[in-house]
């Protein structure tokens, strides 16, 4: 059985993770590591154990490493795009001299490692329709230039150490549990938050801008079974592009209305937001990740906003 870290756990996609690696791997092998101010409470806290796991601090996550008898660890520390634009330094710590960390611990304690990266690691050259596996990535954001370094260091890692590093290439991940905070598609989340509140939304992406998306139980799949892939199988390894559903905000408002026919948007453009999404692919080619260890999402638009629109209720509206 994985002896599996989580760092970030407390996060958008780490308080979910945490959670669906417990289920398959069982609770007192999955540990959550946290930072301290956003520690983990209520089942995160109840199903399994708990570390303060702060990635610039290598000493303190080896002798978590060495305690649990880790053999797997999940790097998902990270600001967001529009966050890291406005801390670009803070963003380079925790995102490149983080992952050296984990990388070296990885090395000497034997631990496999999956550091995502994300559409951000793409720019406007980067050819938009279909984007290839291997193409052209030169990002003008510090989150892209983050994650294009978190790819070639996590393939260098592998190459030179044999360190078993995979990752895929997150698009924008929509969930009904933890938020995000500071992307760039973080709109496709808030847009259900303000419909099931019966709100307007005012929608910061304008018309038209197309990026990929993925719904959080494929974005959990994904991170789940390109670690336990089969490595002879694998041509690539950081960072795989996945595809699931790629819209512009009219197309998830339409998809809401369908639901919700009183549900009105409109737009007041973000130029910071804009010229992000402008710069991400419309949609990825995944064919890579089909072929290698077969990627193959469950969730579309529509089935997703019957979802969130079924479960966020619970959560939000008390
Ligand atoms: C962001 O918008 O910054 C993230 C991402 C696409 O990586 N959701």
């Amino acid at each position: 059985m994985k002896k599996i870290l989580v760092i970030g756990a407390t996060g958008q996609i780490g308080s979910e993770l945490t959670m669906a690696l417990r289920s398959t791997y069982g609770g007192q092998n999955v540990v959550a590591g946290y930072i301290v101010g956003a520690e983990p409470k209520g089942e995160l806290l109840e199903s399994g154990p708990a570390e303060i796991c702060d990635v610039t601090d290598a000493p303190a996550i080896d002798a978590v490493v060495k305690k649990h008898g880790i053999d797997t660890i999940y790097n998902l520390a990270a600001l967001l795009s529009v966050v890291a634009e406005g801390k670009p330094k803070l963003a380079w710590k925790i995102g490149v001299d983080g992952l050296w960390n984990i990388l070296e611990i990885a090395r000497e304690n034997g631990c496999a490692v999956f550091t995502p990266s994300s559409i951000g690691s793409f720019g406007p050259t980067t050819p938009h329709v279909m984007t290839p596996q291997d193409t052209i990535q030169r990002p003008r954001t510090m989150y892209g230039v983050t994650k294009v370094t978190t790819e070639l260091l996590s393939d260098y890692f592998f190459l030179k150490y044999g360190v078993d590093t995979r990752a895929v290439r997150f698009p924008g991940v929509i969930s009904n549990v933890t938020p995000p905070g500071g992307g760039t598609t973080d709109y496709a989340v808030d847009i259900y938050y303000y419909a099931v509140r019966g709100e307007k939304f005012t929608c910061p992406i304008k018309e038209g801008t197309l990026m990929d998306m993925i719904y959080m139980p494929d974005a959990l799949k994904a991170a789940i079974d390109i670690m336990e892939a089969d490595p002879s199988r694998l041509i690539h390894r950081n960072a795989f592009n996945i595809a699931s559903m790629s819209f512009a905000p009219e197309t998830i408002y339409a998809s809401i209305k369908k639901y919700k026919p009183d549900f009105e948007m409109v737009y007041d453009v973000d130029p910071l937001k804009q010229s992000i999404a402008e710069s991400w692919p419309d949609c990825m080619d995944d064919s890579c990740a089909r072929n290698e260890w077969d990627w193959n999402p469950v969730y579309d638009l529509d089935g997703m906003t019957r979802d969130m629109l079924e479960k966020l209720p619970a959560r939000i509206l008390k």
